[in-house]
């Protein structure tokens, strides 16, 4: 009985298929390595154009993904060092995020700005970006409402007078049409 050998020629054809099977592997192979693009930033506040304790300020922008987007993180930072809040980004529709900054009485007057935005995907690398808009980037300006001055007690006399002029005149004209 003669046995089949494996020859020096077949080898090197064995190889070469290896070789020729590796490089044609799917491209779904291939890892994502980029992280998320964020663009289009926009920033609203609810009764602007600064924004009171009360009011909401609105950062919106567009962000995608080959794999998709895994979380956003702002970093807005006010007039004092110290100043600052951390907010997560939620997405809205589509591409479109938000992030939302309800304003409160602890919040310091003046020019706040976002100091940096970190981003990732949502790929087993956790593709990661972070920008610094700072100076560049959009500004949100803290106001309080002017305090209202004490009313003096000649103007409270003058309105509680008015007030009761007030109510003659209807009681005179209820009459007036029943007569
Ligand atoms: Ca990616």
């Amino acid at each position: 009985m003669r046995t089949r050998s494996i020859t020096v020629p077949s080898l090197l054809v064995l190889a070469v298929v290896s070789i020729v099977c590796a490089f044609a592997r799917p491209a779904a192979a291939v890892a994502d390595m980029d992280p998320p693009v964020l663009t289009n930033l926009r920033v609203e506040i609810s009764d602007g154009p600064t924004a009171e304790p009360g009011e909401t300020v609105t950062f919106t922008f567009d962000i995608t993904d080959a794999t998709g987007v895994g979380s956003v993180l702002f970093c807005v930072s006010g007039p004092e060092s110290g100043d600052g809040h951390m907010l997560y980004a939620k997405r809205v529709e589509g591409t479109t995020w938000q992030v939302v900054w309800n304003v409160t009485d602890g919040d310091r007057p003046g020019v706040w700005r976002i100091s940096y935005i970190s981003y990732e995907d949502s790929s087993p690398l956790r593709n990661s970006k972070t920008d610094w808009p700072g100076e560049s980037g959009p500004t949100v300006t803290v106001t309080y409402p002017e305090p209202v001055p004490p009313t003096s007690m000649e103007e409270i006399i003058q309105s509680i007078i008015t007030m009761i002029l007030n109510f003659i005149a209807q009681i005179v004209a209820a009459f007036g049409s029943l007569w």
